[in-house]
């Protein structure tokens, strides 16, 4: 099955109606509201609510309802089964990306559902209720944010002239306790910032990575390097970012091409020519202080 751009735009518009109408309601109403009742999944900083199993229900419901022969991957209902992403239509959902942030109530958690075609993102919807923010994509279609063309402003890129999303994540095994994933991450975190270094302009952080992707869609920030997130967390904001002549590449060293689930990325806005975004990629990648790891690495 190729799905035609017309395919492509109704399953958006069913992605869009599923955010606003029946997840940002429920998303919303809790935000800050579960302080007392989270519990721990890999670890005491990897957080799950029975809020995100609740929503994704909902979404895998609607889904499954709607296109019966699609597969189906979620954060909350992933089993070691669903580990190959094959070349059939298969939605990739979080129901909270930010779950943190939505324990919290800081205002940057959203619903990220995205549709893959031969491992490729063609449908993305992340939508945010707390700041009423909705982006949504497809292959071939453009990219929206709240109904209005997203479009990057064009502006020369640069790595020194940069603002780059950086996260902390959720594994932070240091030294010798576990592997070398989070040390990596803070030397090159240092040799991005440093003035002995790229010296670049700053950096921020969602605590999202489908905001962060959706930031860099937007052209407010120029790129986003992740290690440690799930097909899940980028799935849809890489079709929004695609849309907008952003480009997506591996976190590590000459990862030209990746798949969907590789768990490190580096994503660079549109708004400049292809030499350029190539020229920043490989300049961001001499930074980048070894070869970070995960499970299930592509
Ligand atoms: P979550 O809120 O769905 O857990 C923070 O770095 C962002 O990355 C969040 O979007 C978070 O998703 C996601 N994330 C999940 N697991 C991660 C991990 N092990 N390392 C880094 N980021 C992770
Ligand atoms: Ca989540």
């Amino acid at each position: 099955m190729v799905l035609s751009k017309q395919e492509l735009k109704n399953i958006e518009t069913v992605l869009v109606e599923l955010a606003t109408k029946e997840v940002g309601p429920v998303l919303k109403e809790n935000a800050g509201k579960m302080f007392d009742s989270f519990d721990d999944k890999a670890n005491q900083v990897d957080l799950v609510t029975a809020i995100d199993k609740q929503i994704e229900q909902t979404i895998l419901k609607r889904l499954k309802a709607e296109y019966p022969d699609f597969h189906f991957i979620g954060e909350e209902s992933y089993t070691s089964a669903d580990r190959e992403i094959s070349d059939a239509p298969t939605f990739i959902v979080d129901p909270i990306d930010g779950t943190t942030n939505f324990i919290h109530g800081y205002p940057y958690s959203c619903t990220s559902m995205g549709l893959v075609e031969k491992g490729v993102p063609v449908v993305g919807v992340v939508y945010n209720p707390h700041l009423n923010q909705l982006y949504h994509a497809s292959q071939g279609n453009g990219a929206f944010l709240n109904g209005e063309p997203l479009k990057p402003v064009e502006r020369p890129l640069g790595l020194q002239r940069s603002i780059i999303a950086l996260e902390s994540g959720s594994e932070r095994s240091s030294g010798s306790s576990g592997d070398d994933n989070f040390d990596i991450k803070q030397a090159t975190y240092r040799s991005l910032l440093s003035d002995q270094g790229g010296y670049i302009h700053g950096s921020r952080s969602c605590g999202s990575a489908a905001m962060n992707m959706c930031m860099v869609a937007s052209g407010y920030l120029d790129a986003y390097w992740e290690g440690g997130c799930w097909a899940w967390d980028v799935c849809a904001g890489w079709c929004i970012l695609t849309e907008t002549g952003g480009k997506v590449v591996g976190g590590n060293a000459n990862e030209w091409k990746i798949p969907v689930d590789e768990r490190c990325y580096l994503a660079v806005r549109g708004g400049a020519s292809e030499s350029s975004q190539d020229k920043f990629i490989e300049e961001f990648w001499s930074h980048v202080a070894g070869k970070l790891k995960y499970f299930w690495q592509g």
